[in-house]
């Protein structure tokens, strides 16, 4: 009789799944509004508009992660102690590698803290995390080829009280999977 089970050096290594992730911040309704708004002044520069849905500001990207090391990632996260801030989003950018028009502004002190302190956090599971200063934007075009002419925006402030753990599904409009709010009795 043929064994039913395979023997266990038979097996073959199914590889773990792995999820997309990163923090951002995500804006809440009227944040969104004003960055659609922002965002439909510029006409359409290419085919590849960011969907309302998926407006966001990347804090942190951690790429594909092993799917039992969501758990570790949350736990970290909701250990760190930052502060809250305000945003003020007043210019449009376009990074030229990458092919992707924005709506930025400068990085409070507050905001690099929180994107250090992501980094330091996941460095301590052994997620290498990008080491380049934050430079906070909300990409709104992909491939775009050229720099395109751009007018001032009107400012828009966007008060930072929480960030965000996010999933990148293809395909899909992104997956908040937790929120931590930050702490908010000081603002910068
Ligand atoms: P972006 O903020 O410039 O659009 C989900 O894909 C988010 O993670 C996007 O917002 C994207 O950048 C960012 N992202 C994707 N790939 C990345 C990479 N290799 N390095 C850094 N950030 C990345």
């Amino acid at each position: 009789m043929p064994a039913l089970n395979p023997e266990p050096d038979k097996l073959i290594a199914m590889p773990e799944p792995t999820r997309r992730l990163f923090f951002a911040l995500w804006p809440g309704a009227g944040v969104r509004r004003g960055i659609v708004e922002r965002r439909d002044m510029l006409g359409s520069l290419s085919r590849r508009r960011v969907p309302d849905a998926n407006l966001h500001l990347t804090l942190a990207f951690l790429g594909d992660r092993p799917a039992g090391q969501v758990v570790d990632i949350e736990e970290a996260a909701g250990s760190l102690n930052c502060r809250a801030f305000r945003l003020t989003l007043d210019r449009f950018g376009w990074f030229a590698r990458a092919g992707v028009v924005w709506l930025g502004g400068e990085a409070p002190d507050a905001a690099r803290a929180l994107a250090d302190s992501l980094r330091a956090a996941m460095q301590g599971l052994g997620i290498g995390i990008d080491d380049r200063p934050l430079v906070p934007h909300v990409t709104l075009f992909r491939k775009v080829r050229r720099r395109p002419d751009f007018p001032t925006p009107d400012p828009l402030h966007w008060p930072a009280e929480d960030f965000s753990l996010v999933e990148s599904i293809p395909g899909r409009p992104y997956q908040v999977l937790r929120t931590w709010a930050v702490e908010s009795r000081d603002r910068t």
